[in-house]
Parts: C-alpha cells; sequence; structure tokens
C-alpha cells in the first residue's frame, strides 16, 4: 500500500501526565514535542501530506490520534477507546474526519482501541486486550464489512496494551512480531520477522512507503532490519516510551 495522507496532533502540555501502566517516571512535554517534530518531519520526508491537529490540553493521550479512530482510502471510523479517559478524544477527532472523508462510520457498541487494529492487505486483524473488548470488536467487524473490508478477530499477549504493540507490517507479505505474539500463531500465513530478545519495545515500527520507521534505542533491531535490506529511519521514542507509546500511535495514515 502507498500512503498519501497522515493526520498527527501535536502534545499538549498534559502529556507529562499520560496513561502508564506501570511509572518509570514521566516523560517531559519538551521531549515528547522534539520526538513529535522529527516523526512529523519524518512522514513528509516519506513523502506523504500531513495534517497536524492542535494540542488538545484535557486530553493528555490526545497525541496518540491512533487510538480513537481507523482510516481506510474507503472511509474512516470512530472507534469507542477503553479507557475512560480517553472516550471523548473521538468527538474531538471527528470534524477532521468528517471534512476529509466521505464515509465516516461509528463504532455503535462496546470498547475498541485503533491500537488493537492491524491492517493487512487481505485482512483487519482486531486483537482483543484490556482496551478491546468482544462486543467492540464484533461490532467493528461489521463497520469493515460495510467498508468491504475482511477481518478476523485476535488474541494480545497477556499483559500487552494493545495488539500493535509487539507488531507492525513490513510489506504485505512480512510481519516485524515480538517472539511473545508469534508464539501465539496470529500471524502464521506471514514471514515473520522477530524482534530481538529485550527490545521489544521495537516492534512497534512504522513502515511508509519507501522506509521503515524504527525507535533509535534498539540498535539490535536496527541492524536486523538494515541487513535484511529495509531502509530503516531511526527516530527517538524514548519519551513516548514512558507513557507506553510507540511509533504507530501518533499518526493515522491511508
Ligand atoms: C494509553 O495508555 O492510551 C497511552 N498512554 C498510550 C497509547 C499508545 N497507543 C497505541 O499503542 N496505539
Amino acid at each position: 500500500h502507498h500512503f498519501t495522507d497522515v493526520i498527527v496532533r501535536a502534545p499538549s502540555r498534559s502529556v507529562v501526565n499520560g496513561l502508564r501502566a506501570e511509572d518509570r517516571g514521566s516523560p517531559t512535554y519538551e521531549g515528547v514535542r522534539g520526538e513529535h517534530d522529527a516523526y512529523v518531519e519524518a512522514m513528509r520526508s516519506a513523502g506523504v501530506r500531513v495534517r497536524n491537529l492542535p494540542p488538545l490540553e484535557t486530553f493528555p493521550d490526545s497525541i496518540f490520534v491512533e487510538d480513537p479512530a481507523l482510516v481506510f482510502t474507503e472511509g474512516a471510523i470512530l472507534l469507542r477507546p477503553g479507557a475512560a479517559s480517553r472516550v471523548r478524544e473521538v468527538e474531538e477527532i471527528a470534524p477532521a474526519l468528517r471534512e476529509m472523508f466521505d464515509t465516516v462510520l461509528e463504532l455503535p457498541v462496546g470498547y475498541a482501541d485503533g491500537g488493537d487494529v492491524l491492517t493487512t492487505g487481505e485482512t483487519v486483524m482486531i486483537g482483543l486486550s484490556a482496551r478491546t473488548d468482544r462486543a467492540g470488536a464484533e461490532a467493528l467487524q461489521l463497520c469493515l464489512e460495510k467498508l468491504g473490508r475482511r477481518s478476523e478477530i485476535v488474541a494480545t499477549p497477556e499483559g500487552v496494551l494493545h495488539f500493535k504493540t509487539d507488531c507492525s507490517l513490513l510489506d504485505d507479505e512480512t510481519i516485524l512480531c515480538t517472539n511473545r505474539l508469534a508464539r501465539s500463531g496470529v500471524f502464521e500465513r506471514f514471514r515473520q520477522v522477530i524482534i530481538p530478545e529485550g527490545e521489544e519495545p521495537a516492534a512497534n515500527a512504522l513502515r511508509i512507503n519507501d522506509v521503515v520507521m524504527v525507535g533509535s534505542d534498539f540498535p539490535r533491531t536496527i541492524e536486523m532490519l538494515d541487513r535484511a535490506g529495509y531502509a530503516v529511519v531511526p527516530l527517538k521514542t524514548t519519551e513516548i516510551g514512558k507513557i507506553d507509546a510507540g511509533l504507530s500511535c501518533m499518526s493515522l495514515r491511508w
């Protein structure tokens, strides 16, 4: 798939209060902003148009636009995030999506975070997690059907925030993923590139057109992908990593 457009949202000062499963210290606003700026620059260099939405002080995690919505060339879907503090991010992003897409569907029931959704060439994989429940996943399958997309419901490993925390698509046949997710068998029909032990957060990489963006804190993953022939763009994710985020979380892409 060739991407032409992305949506991002600038971090708010409140980002220092972003949700985290385990407290390893808060990120700094300046640090997050630096990582976000570099990300936007890398997106532009990869050849996509970037729509940069304004920061929202009320929503510390709103920089992670991947979670309240899903986008496809065929249309967008407004989701229902599984964290109480993030539910109303949906109404904040809805106007931009209605402006940019003719078709905007709404998840009617249940909960689903975009971070749990991996779009591959053939199917859309929806991972059940603490944020995405079965009711939400099944309702999402009906929305996806309306957009002409096949989908399947899969499991996210215990203790992992989102399905995509542990995987990303390198190309239509190839998945980059952690060993713990590979072991579950969900990617049997793909070629699998396994993250080196100890660099698990590197699994949330992001392929945009000819490049693969990877967290710069993960040298062994970078070297592995480099050797495999991918054009790797290392980006700093140290600060957003403190609030459980990675590279895919900061954009919606189509
Ligand atoms: C949260 O817990 O919702 C945020 N602190 C991190 C969201 C990461 N988003 C993603 O993986 N798509």
